[in-house]
């Protein structure tokens, strides 16, 4: 459901407000910060876009002091030890992948899974954000698009070889996403965001992509389902 126009004020300086900012924030960073060692990784996996990915791993870096500078701008300290235990299973799963040169299941989980996390994160946060942070987040979300285009029209150029293992890696990493959504539920509500509304983003970007690459509409409804029942 989209946001309602008039929702309560938010202060920016309350307590309340900074406390769950404090975990956003992190998350936020953190998820950066994973972006742009995953971006190098795939720059190593893809030695042929090997200049592209590491252009997007130096986006991502910048995104990341962009947020850093939000924090700082609230006078918020980021819970990263929380952030880093939020991404740890994610972490671990491109990891294991990598290791074993596993492209399209490092692509569904970074350039797709989560692309499409940020990109429905900070659309709904756009509105809802305090000017600083608005105008930094209006600039990062257009990059993420880019992103995700590019693990889409990799898997696209590679997809039938691949389409067992992106709907393994789906039913593996979807799940996830799904838990890490509903843990900062409340949190994220404090910002003005409402799970419903970060949801139906996600599943709108999520779903286009797969239809890019070329699943079917059966398909894509039997991927995103996974999501629903872990
Ligand atoms: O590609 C990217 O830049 C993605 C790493 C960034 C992840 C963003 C994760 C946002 C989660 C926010 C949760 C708000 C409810
Ligand atoms: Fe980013
Ligand atoms: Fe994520
Ligand atoms: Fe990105």
């Amino acid at each position: 459901m989209p946001q309602l126009e008039a929702a309560p004020a938010l202060d920016f300086q309350s307590e309340t407000y900074k406390d769950a900012y404090s975990r956003i924030n992190a998350i936020v960073i953190e998820g950066e910060d994973e972006a742009t060692s995953n971006y190098v990784k795939l720059a190593e996996l893809l030695p042929d876009s090997h200049d592209e990915l590491i252009a997007l791993s130096k986006m991502e870096n910048r995104h990341k002091k962009g947020f850093q500078a939000c924090g700082r701008n609230l006078k918020v300290t980021p819970d990263m030890e929380f952030a880093r235990e939020y991404f740890a299973k994610l972490h671990e799963n491109f990891q294991k992948a990598a290791e074993q040169g596993q492209i399209a299941t490092c692509l569904v989980i970074q350039a797709l899974i989560i692309e499409c996390f940020a990109i429905a994160a900070y659309n709904i946060y756009i509105p809802v954000a305090d000017p600083f942070a608005r105008k930094i987040t209006e600039g990062v979300v257009k990059d993420e698009y880019s992103h995700l285009n590019y693990g889409q029209e990799w898997l696209k150029a590679h997809f039938e070889q691949n389409k067992a293992e992106i709907e393994k890696a789906n039913r593996e990493n979807l799940p996830l996403v799904w838990k890490m959504l509903n843990q900062v539920e409340r949190d994220a509500a404090t910002l003005g965001m409402e799970k419903d509304a970060l949801v139906e983003d996600f599943m709108i970007a999520y779903g286009e992509a797969l239809g890019e690459i070329g699943f079917s509409t059966r398909d894509i409804m039997k991927m995103s389902a996974y999501g629903l029942i872990g």
